[in-house]
């Protein structure tokens, strides 16, 4: 048996995807997502234009070889476009392995080594009594953990933070912004940002929200890389009271040794890794303990086999998972991470924003919530199935992720 073919899909069932089809001659389907938020069109290209040819006939079983042959035989090593790509055939050949099987992909990783997954939720507010609506609203709802993040006095518009702050059937934050009517955006829009301002706001909020919802709650926050690393080694000191269960992105993650000045400072746990793609990007990071958790996703991290190179290294140190998993991570790149979480040994907590409605028609998941938690379900496979005909009544449409500026019009990390 062989692969027959191999389809990009490009929709925008409420925000962008990119996924792949990969059919064999038997006529088993598996799914991958190789969703780039901001610049899926170059994974498709490099999908359709360069890997598609290259995949028909080979044995859909053998996936080690199939990961090798695209990585080492790029030349060009790494990348997110590349990871991505990789990715996408990756996780459609578990799939169909899984299928065969007529086993949850988690069986082929292992077997489950918990019940199941604890999440975090986003909530977010431009001041703190709409931080604390939403806030009070994920724990009503069950959820343990909790991210929070905050407008700050003097700035218009923060990134990660919601303009309505009401949780509701979808997530409350969507990172790229298409134009005021909903077409096609041109260029990103642009938001000021200010790193004074926000070290003196964020531990007040911080100590508000631990004095109305107590000790026990998960607290969370990403820093979105805008900190220099001794603004960073400050924040994380100054969020020590509050007990958090991480501080993301403190830093630009490129700089792996900027990390050891934040933890000279700090005990403060630290999670990183969002915008890499290999485990090379985390070698200081992970050998030296600098980090606590890692926040890749197997969508930009070369798929199910890329990712579990990676948390088996994490292991070793003692450093577990938090995957990542935003709304542009499509419901097939988040069935592999909850099939990844449930087999691991190092699984530390899943993020969750739940896809749109109108997502959620295109991509028919069969992974379920219930009260924080998430399972990946057992059906035969990844359990999530694009339904072309919604995802064709859904075309492409250009978002972009914005810009930062700090308020002398300097372009600024985000
Ligand atoms: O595409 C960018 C988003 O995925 C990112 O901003 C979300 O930081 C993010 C997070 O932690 O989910
Ligand atoms: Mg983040």
């Amino acid at each position: 048996m062989s692969i027959s073919t191999a389809d990009v899909i490009v929709t925008s069932p409420g925000r962008n995807f990119v996924t792949l089809k990969i059919v064999t001659s038997d006529g088993l389907v598996g799914w991958g997502d190789a969703t780039l938020n901001g610049r899926e069109l170059s994974v498709a290209s490099y999908l359709r234009d360069h890997l598609a040819s290259t995949l028909l006939g080979r044995d859909e079983d053998r996936i080690e070889d199939t990961w090798q042959y695209l990585y080492r035989g790029a030349y060009w090593r790494r990348g997110p476009v590349t990871m991505a790509a990789i990715a996408a055939v990756d996780t459609a050949l578990w799939d169909i392995k899984a299928k065969k099987a007529g086993v949850p992909l988690y069986q082929l990783l292992g077997g489950a080594s918990r019940d199941k997954l604890r999440v975090y939720a986003h909530a977010s507010g431009n001041d703190y009594p709409s931080l604390a609506r939403a806030i009070r609203g994920y724990v009503d709802e069950g959820y343990t953990a909790v991210r929070i993040q905050t407008g700050v006095p003097g700035l218009e518009r923060v990134y990660g933070v919601s303009d309505t702050a009401e949780p509701g059937e979808r997530y409350d934050y969507e990172p790229a912004h298409r134009a005021a009517d909903g077409s096609a955006a041109t260029r990103p829009e642009e938001e000021d940002w200010d790193t004074p301002a926000y070290l003196r706001h964020v531990p007040a909020i911080f100590e508000k929200v631990r004095e109305e919802f107590g000790p026990e709650l998960r607290l969370l926050h990403d820093a979105h890389h805008r900190m220099s690393p001794i603004e960073a080694a400050r924040l994380a000191k100054s969020l020590e009271p509050y007990d958090l269960l991480w501080l993301e992105d403190v830093t630009p993650g490129e700089d792996q040794e900027a990390f050891r000045l934040v933890r000279q400072h700090s005990t403060t746990p630290l999670a990183t890794g969002e915008v890499f793609n290999s485990v090379h990007d985390y070698r200081t990071l992970i050998t030296e303990r600098l980090i606590d958790y890692v926040r890749s996703a197997p969508t930009h991290t070369g798929g199910v086999t890329g990712m579990k190179k990676l948390l088996d290294f994490a292991a070793i140190y003692g450093i577990r998972s938090g995957i990542h998993g935003p709304t542009d991570v499509s419901p097939v790149g988040m069935a592999a991470a909850l099939h990844l979480d449930l087999a691991i040994h190092n699984f530390g907590i899943q993020e969750y924003m739940p896809h749109s409605a109108l997502t959620l028609e295109a991509f028919r998941t069969s992974y379920t919530f219930d009260r924080g938690f998430l399972h990946p379900g057992d059906t035969p496979g990844l359990g999530v199935e694009l339904d072309e005909q919604v995802a064709a009544r859904h075309p492409y449409t250009a978002a972009y992720l914005p810009v930062n500026r700090l308020l002398d019009g300097t372009v600024h990390d985000w």
